[in-house]
């Protein structure tokens, strides 16, 4: 009776669809893909971040919410600056503070006066979110905005709206100002406390006045809190899917993860699909600092509390500066081979490299920011502006297409033969050729991440050396290798999820960084 019992367990667990066979599993792991706007997102692979705001005036990191806004009143403020330097970095997107968690609020919002409109800057006739969005029109960059729910002026202000303890009644947003009406005519129906509607009004602003916005982050950061206040997250996220379906909301937000430290570290292996803990619309997107969050074991073990399987790619963010915001010239900044480093790490690994550039008193990047930057640029520039295995002779141990890894396409690709999980693709060079950078690329947007370990080999003499070995490729891996001449190289992939793909395969040669060690 005991054992029957056991099997009887058994059977009910395995008809609730607890019992995913090993290779079931991977396979669905595997056919996890993003949404059209995270791989938009993904492509941009380098942005720039802008912390800018009363906390640059006062060379502190976190304001009070007491700040006279007589203090922002930046001299030299340009925007296009901003945009050309970004630009010349190869960063595709700027991602504004619009505020920070002191409450300031750097364009002429109708709901509160705490803003740049009571600051002496341009008059108080100013809108740094405007300028900025004009100039990014100009440059050909996207733009995003940062909106810290954390907001100390309507925390410690007398009339301030963040836990006020106000009701959850059935609000309109946006809330009508008559002298300034909105040329969006749409309006939403909201159940919000105060604060709430404080925060969704803004974003309808944000996301209605300034062209499209591709990126809303959403800080987990704060530095108090007031009135047991909770945030309506779901309504907030609702709003900017019909305002602003482009854009991916990220951090505190289901589209894009936060890489879990502000310093520009990377995880080895850094999956895209991860298993959260319920199905998103009822997940909170806790910050994951864990230094497991998509391997198999840690899937299964979410997967069998009831998890649920989420394309969710890092965003690796940190800052040119010593912390966020500009305070002095005698303030550290990167170098542009420490920049490099986490470029090649972060975009090199499946992330997309978020760079804070924090202008200064002047509203300008400084001149030692702007420098590093051109480094940046101009060697990514020189780096990846040949591809040294363009021309050469692709072949493969199984599956179709393998003239497609060098057709300078990233929606084509080369698929292994079904139920193949390791390959060998070579790549034989019209002549030996010089490179200290290998590029690999998956076709995720129609089959997802697959490969889990590869090693790169050169034909040295006749004979195949090992030049590389690492672990997951995604939407991008790059490998450096010390500078190598060779006429063949070979890709291994060792492991995979499911059948592989390669959709794209790069030898490049990083030259010195031009005026280094001046
Ligand atoms: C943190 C904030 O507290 C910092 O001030 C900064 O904005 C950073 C990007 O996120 O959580």
């Amino acid at each position: 009776m005991v054992r029957l019992g056991h099997w009887v367990v058994v059977a009910a667990w395995l008809l609730a669809g607890g019992l995913v066979c090993g290779d079931e599993l991977a396979e669905r792991v595997a056919n996890v893909r993003p949404t059209p706007r995270q791989l938009a997102w993904q492509e941009l692979e380098f942005t720039c971040f802008i912390h800018f705001g009363v906390n640059t005036f006062r060379g502190v990191e976190w304001g009070d919410g007491k700040e006279d806004p007589k203090l922002f009143n930046p001299t030299q403020l340009d925007t296009d600056q901003w945009c050309e330097t970004a630009k010349a970095a190869g960063m595709k997107l700027m991602l504004f503070t619009a505020k920070h968690h002191d409450g300031f609020c750097l364009w002429p919002t109708r709901y509160t006066d705490h803003s740049v409109a009571s600051s002496p800057w341009r008059d108080g006739q100013g809108d740094v979110l405007a300028e900025l969005a004009r100039s990014c029109r100009k440059y050909g960059l996207k733009l995003g905005v940062y909106l810290s729910p954390a907001d100390l002026y309507q925390i410690e202000n007398p009339q301030g709206l963040y836990g006020n303890l106000s009701e959850y009644t059935e609000r309109v947003i946006p809330r009508p100002v008559a002298s300034r009406p909105f040329a969006d005519k749409r309006t939403f129906r909201f159940k919000a406390d105060d604060y709430n509607e404080y925060f969704m009004n803004q974003l309808f602003e944000l996301l209605t006045e300034y062209g499209p916005i591709h990126e809303v982050w959403f800080d987990g950061a704060h530095p108090k809190r007031k009135g047991g206040q909770q945030y309506t997250h779901s309504q907030w996220y609702a709003l900017i899917r019909e305002l602003a379906p482009e854009a991916v909301i990220a951090i505190k937000g289901p589209d894009v993860r936060w890489c879990g430290n502000e310093a520009g570290h990377t995880r080895p292996a850094e999956w895209s699909v991860i298993p959260i803990g319920n199905t998103p619309d009822k997940w909170d997107w806790p910050d994951m600092t864990g230094a497991d969050l998509g391997g198999m074991e840690k899937i299964r073990q979410v997967m069998d509390k009831g998890g649920f399987l989420h394309w969710y790619p890092a965003e690796t963010n940190t800052s040119i500066r010593h912390g966020w915001f500009w305070r002095d010239e005698r303030q550290g900044v990167k170098s542009a081979d420490e920049i490099l480093d986490i470029w090649y790490r972060s975009v090199g690994g499946n992330t997309v490299f978020l760079l804070n550039v924090p202008p200064d008193r002047r509203g300008l990047f400084s001149e030692r920011d702007c420098r590093v930057l051109r480094q940046v640029g101009r060697t990514l520039e020189r780096t990846f502006a040949v591809n040294l295995a363009d021309g050469a002779k692709p072949g493969s141990s199984t599956g179709h297409n393998i003239g497609r890894i060098l057709d300078g396409d990233p929606y084509t690709c080369w698929t292994a033969g079904d139920g193949d999980e390791q390959a060998e693709l070579t790549v034989v060079l019209p002549q030996s050729r010089q490179f200290n950078r290998v590029m690999i690329q998956e076709q995720i947007r129609d089959f997802g991440q697959r490969i889990a370990r590869f090693a790169v080999d050169a034909r040295i003499d006749g004979q195949w050396k090992q030049i590389a070995a690492d672990t997951v490729v995604g939407y991008k891996r790059i490998c450096r290798v010390d500078t190598v001449s060779t006429d063949a190289v070979r890709l291994r992939i060792l492991q995979s999820r499911a059948a592989p793909t390669v959709s794209e395969f790069g030898l490049y040669y990083e030259p010195p960084i031009e005026g280094a060690g001046n």
